[in-house]
């Protein structure tokens, strides 16, 4: 079965799953919520400069100064108990793992969900909203477009 924490394809898919960019939020504790795109852009903003999509099979895009709200800010809304990692899915079944030590020790260039680009909302086709990990500059398979779902794991 296909695990989409373990993308293996590098065809990036080039349309977005479904029109609509609200996100699921689900806690360790078994609950849902959902997180529309506006709330996001509500929230406390951080912006990170020179950022490069790299892919092995089609070159590098960028730089791209990405804005949006952090991972980790996100988290601590909705979340404030112990947790090991976070699973951020697309809704065309890409996605990544982050760990909770990741987060811990991100340094200045934080993991964003980002809603802008270059100072232009993210359209949709764009990937909106889009997960950046800015310390991935392989082969941008952690750069998750069309996030829907953020699983926080705790064991
Ligand atoms: N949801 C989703 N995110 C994705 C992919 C995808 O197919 N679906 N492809 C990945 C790959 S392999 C690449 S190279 C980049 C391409 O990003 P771009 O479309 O901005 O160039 O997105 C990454 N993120
Ligand atoms: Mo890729």
């Amino acid at each position: 079965m296909h695990d989409p924490l373990r993308p293996h394809r590098h065809d990036p898919n080039p349309e977005p799953p479904s029109p609509d960019a609200e996100i699921a939020l689900d806690l360790p504790d078994g609950q849902t919520r959902l997180i529309a795109v506006e709330a996001l852009r509500a929230m406390p903003r951080t912006a990170l400069d020179a950022c490069y999509i790299v892919s092995t099979g089609h070159g590098t895009s960028g730089p791209f100064r990405f804005e949006g709200v952090r991972l980790q800010a996100l988290i601590a809304r909705w979340w404030d108990g112990p947790l090991t990692s976070v699973e951020v899915v697309s809704g065309d079944g890409f996605g990544t793992r982050v760990l909770a030590e990741e987060l811990a020790d991100e340094g200045p260039r934080p993991i964003l969900l980002a809603t802008d680009c270059d100072g232009q909302p993210l359209r949709r086709a764009d990937g909106l909203v889009r997960l950046i990990v800015p310390s991935e500059r392989d082969d941008a398979l952690r750069q998750v477009k069309w996030v829907a779902r953020i699983r926080l794991v705790n064991g």
